[in-house]
């Protein structure tokens, strides 16, 4: 890859993306789309180069890919699944119309596309615990439909038309840099907030409710690792299971606790995510991505929070 452009820079995934890329391959080789309603502020302004980059226009990210002369696209445009659930329509044209603009346009001047899928492009049909790599996918939410789609049409447009596309089933992803911006995960950032404001956490989700997580900078690792990734090693493309940690809320709780004694929580569940969460799996199983492209993870629950607590502390959010 020599220049990339990120489509959805200035989200909770995309701004730090940007960043990182910036640091790997130089900062006029990373390209920060976006749209105007989210235009860059502050370093990811300043770092490198940037434009308005809405995937719903057809005309605009060809436009930019010859510009910079664009060998690599990550498009982290989406609505979260909660967002979507109140916008289907618009989650599934920024989804779905939107990766097709981007995958037409990468099949017409040779671009590698990374198009994250999640945890939540699995069902409640779907094995629970340790969820296998090739396994049923029957989502019950509009961000879980347009997963599995862009499963189906990324691996489409690869043995269709040679296009380089590749991807991770993303968990939840914590971050101590951007805040999260509508998923069913949030929880698992906002209490980390909570306590080191000395604020009672009060939890959306009930006890036992497990999902898969994963810190901030394990995720960015994971994609471009796999963007990187010998073509020759690859048996499956879009998406790959990855994963490092998956607790419950009383557990991450018990994390925090032990760095933060005096801190408190409640529960007042919210039924949508709940009804979400429940959808999901526990936990899965990601011994192809270890296999095929050597992923590994560098963090668990107990290194992330005492990270994550120094990292918001130092910054007195
Ligand atoms: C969400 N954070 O909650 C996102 C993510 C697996 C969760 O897709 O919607």
């Amino acid at each position: 890859m020599k220049n990339i452009l990120v489509v959805g820079a200035t989200g909770q995934i995309g701004s730090e993306l940007t960043m990182e890329l910036r640091k790997r391959y130089g900062n006029d080789h990373v390209v920060a789309g976006y749209i105007p309603s989210a235009a860059p502020k502050g370093v990811l302004r300043d770092s490198g180069p940037s434009e308005v980059a809405d995937v719903v226009d057809p005309n605009m990210i060809p436009e930019i890919v010859k510009k910079y002369k664009i060998d690599a696209i990550y498009n982290l445009a989406a609505l979260l699944s909660v967002v979507a659930e109140s916008k289907p329509m618009l989650a599934w044209n920024i989804g779905i119309n939107g990766l097709l603009n981007i995958l037409e346009t990468a099949r017409q001047f040779n671009c590698a596309v990374f198009t994250p899928s999640s945890i939540g492009s699995f069902g409640p049909t779907t094995p629970r615990v340790k969820t296998p790599q090739d396994t049923i996918q029957r989502p019950t939410t509009m961000y879980g439909v347009t997963k599995v789609t862009t499963e189906l049409v990324s691996d489409y447009y690869f043995h269709r038309f040679g296009v380089d596309t590749r991807a991770v089933r993303f968990p939840g992803i914590i971050s101590n840099v951007t805040l999260p911006g509508g998923g069913t995960t949030d929880y698992a950032v906002d209490i980390y907030y909570s306590a080191v404001k000395s604020e009672k956490f009060v939890c959306p989700l009930k006890e036992g409710t497990y999902m898969d997580m994963m810190y901030m900078p394990d995720a960015l690792n994971a994609a471009v690792s796999l963007m990187e990734a010998d073509p020759a090693r690859l048996i499956h493309r879009n998406a790959f299971n990855i994963a490092s940690m998956s607790f419950a809320p009383e557990e991450i709780f018990a994390e925090i606790k032990k760095n933060i004694p005096s801190f408190e929580m409640d529960y007042d569940v919210d039924p949508l995510k709940q009804s979400i969460a429940d959808s999901w799996p526990d936990s899965l199983d990601d011994t192809c991505a270890r296999q095929e492209w050597d992923w590994k993870p560098q963090y668990d629950l107990q290194s992330m929070t005492v990270d994550m607590i120094e990292k918001l502390k130092a910054r007195k959010v």
